[in-house]
């Protein structure tokens, strides 16, 4: 059987990058794996959080897998610390892990380059991202671009426990979305499209208004040649907008190049603002029928018992290998 595990940090408002690279992935997958999609909360309190808003982007980002389409009784949905499971696998894979091998990580080097004080889990993160993954025996793993280093660690962790221990993990597989996969700053197409980023023009988010959503599309940054085509060497910008219109569109990089063929950039800006706007209008009438009702509750507290039944058999599984006196 095929089995997915993935997961939207709640570090900040959901934008539309971790919409093309994971939410609407998620929906797609949902139909031929078996689906496990949670908030990834203890990942989120590596760096610093604001307990009033982290309460509300864990059940935001829950609230928006149901509102995009992901069906609560197909896919198991669930909050990462209402699984004690990750956080006591998680330790163990910190044993596993070697402190060279977290020092060569790109993302912690982008995370703490020039900060005075960084937690010491945002360095071991990768270990509690594999045991996030390897819990539930994924064999399959969506991820961003950004994410592939990391999923590179967590196969080589099953692996060397694998062989260290007795074969207990499954080694999952990256699914990279060809498109989708890196969508990058409106105001800057050499920088991922990032929750974190103080500057609010760089994205837009899953709640913006429409109005919002067309004056931040309208001014995303281009380039002087005026030609719609995609070509991330030599035109960034345009190739992240033609893929943002990809993504919400369903249409081919190719098709839309086509369409605009010869033409500026007004147009094609403008066009791409409704094919967004199309798209994330009905979510956001969702997300706001459940994001305060009892459903939301219901569906993480099943999900929970869900995703513990199954994570709860892996970790015995791995304790007992270890050595540990299990009963
Ligand atoms: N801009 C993006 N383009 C494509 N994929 C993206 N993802 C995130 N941003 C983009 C993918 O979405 C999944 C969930 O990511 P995450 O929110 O858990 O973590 P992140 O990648 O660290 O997201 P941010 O927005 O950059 O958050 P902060 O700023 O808080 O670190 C992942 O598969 C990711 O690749």
């Amino acid at each position: 059987m095929k089995r997915i595990l993935s997961g939207i940090k709640p570090s900040g408002e959901l934008n539309i990058g971790g919409y093309g690279g994971a939410l609407h992935q998620f929906v797609k997958m949902q139909h031929d794996f078996e689906c496990f999609f949670f908030v990834p909360d203890l990942h989120a309190i590596t760096v610093p959080q604001d307990p009033k808003e982290l309460f509300q982007r864990s059940k935001d980002i829950a609230a928006f897998y149901i509102a995009a389409g992901i069906d609560p009784k197909k896919a198991t949905i669930f909050i990462q610390s209402h699984v004690p499971a990750h956080v006591e696998l998680g330790w163990i894979m910190e044993t596993q892990v070697h402190f060279g091998e977290l020092s060569r990580m790109t993302q912690f080097k982008e995370k703490s380059d020039g900060k005075d004080s960084v937690s010491s889990a945002l360095f071991t993160y990768p270990a509690l991202m594999a045991a996030d993954i390897l819990l539930y025996q994924a064999t399959h793993v969506p991820v961003g671009e950004d994410q592939k280093q990391h999923l590179e660690m967590t196969r080589d962790l099953a692996a060397r426990f694998n062989s260290r221990f007795e074969k207990t993990f499954v080694i999952p597989e990256p699914i990279i979305p060809t498109i989708g996969s890196r969508i990058m700053g409106l105001d800057d197409p050499t920088k991922k499209m990032s929750k974190s980023n103080p500057n609010k023009n760089s994205y837009v988010l899953l709640l913006d208004s429409p109005a919002d959503i067309r004056k931040k599309l309208a001014r995303a940054v281009t380039d002087s040649e005026m030609s719609v085509r995609y070509d991330w060497d030599n035109k960034p910008a345009v190739s992240n907008l033609i893929e943002i219109y990809a993504v919400f569109s369903g249409e081919s990089t190719e098709t839309i190049e086509r369409r605009y063929e010869g033409q500026g950039y007004g147009g094609f800006k403008k066009d791409l603002a409704e094919v967004v706007v199309e798209k994330l209008v009905p979510i956001q009438e969702r997300y706001r029928d459940i994001i305060d009702s009892d459903v939301l509750i219901r569906i993480l507290k099943e999900g929970a018992m869900r995703a513990s039944e199954t994570a709860q058999i892996t970790l015995v599984q791995a304790k007992r290998a270890m050595g540990f006196v299990t009963f």
